[in-house]
């Protein structure tokens, strides 16, 4: 199991050389901790250099495990969900860029906020159909372009459909494609999960999950709540899980604070 952490890079300072700074600092800072990649959630991905962020990250023997799409949905309104067919196809098209900046990268792209939220003139039926037939459109690209997709199940305080692992299972094998997998969050997990069923189910399904998202119970860093992280990890790491495991958290007192944290913590787990 690889371990990586959530970054942005700061959008406003358009340019590779700013690209360049943040990249390195990052990775010279992670990979003394034991990081393997950064998970980089990003607004623009068409504005950044993905062939020098490679080399980069190359440099330090270090990947970027996938890219976070939501500020899709939350900075721009566009969503694959949305009764709107124009701002629909919007979240497709800005799904093709990240698409293509995943080819460069070799990183997995995230379906989970960019699915929005329905509206007065939508409904929950009418948000999931029209999820599925973004859904459809956006595995067919995929496909195409050898990229895959994690679909995460996210609970119902941020999003209305497939809060559940198994409605968000039902889906992708609906979709029946080998380029979407699931991406299973330890926050959303708590919230929405039976804990009385969840670890043998997750135990069951562990083939169809490519990637995690760690978070305690307060979305803090793992190890300041109360998310039973060593019988979670344990699970995957008994089926050879070699995916990655990626800090999703507040990012308070630090992300420097965090990612220290962390990585301490997670490490007595992956490495007993
Ligand atoms: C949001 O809560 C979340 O977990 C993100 O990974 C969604 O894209
Ligand atoms: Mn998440």
């Amino acid at each position: 199991m690889k371990l990586s952490i959530v970054s942005g890079l700061n959008e406003s300072l358009i340019g590779i050389q700013k690209d360049t700074e943040e990249i390195k600092s990052l990775c010279k800072f992670l990979k003394p901790l034991g990081y393997n990649g950064i998970e980089l959630s990003l607004l623009r991905p068409e504005i950044h250099d993905a062939k020098k962020i490679m080399e980069i990250v190359d440099s330090y023997d270090m990947e970027v495990s996938a890219l976070g799409t939501g500020s899709t949905f939350i900075r721009c309104g566009y969503s694959l969900g949305h009764v709107n067919e124009q701002l629909r196809q919007k979240a497709i098209d800005r799904l093709i860029k990240y698409m293509d900046f995943a080819i460069e990268t070799e990183s997995l792209v995230i379906i989970g906020l960019i699915r929005g939220r329905y509206n007065y003139d939508s409904s929950l039926k009418k948000e999931r159909l029209n999820i599925i037939s973004s859904l459809k459109k956006c595995v067919n690209l995929a496909e195409d372009r050898d990229v895959e997709l994690v679909f995460e199940p996210i609970n119902q305080f941020e999003i209305d459909s497939y809060n559940t692992i198994a409605s968000s299972l039902e889906l992708i094998k609906e979709l029946n494609s080998d380029n979407i997998k699931l991406l299973i969050d330890t926050f959303h997990t708590h919230l929405e999960e039976d804990p009385g069923f969840v670890w043998d189910y997750l135990d069951d399904i562990a083939s169809h999950i490519s990637h995690l998202h760690l978070a305690d119970t307060t979305r803090r860093a793992p190890g300041t709540g109360h998310f039973d992280f060593r019988t979670f990890l344990n699970i995957f790491k008994n089926h050879n899980y070699n995916g990655y495991a990626s800090i999703e958290t507040i990012m308070k007192p630090s992300f420097e604070d965090v990612a220290k944290e962390s990585a301490g913590y997670l490490q007595t787990i992956i490495e007993d």
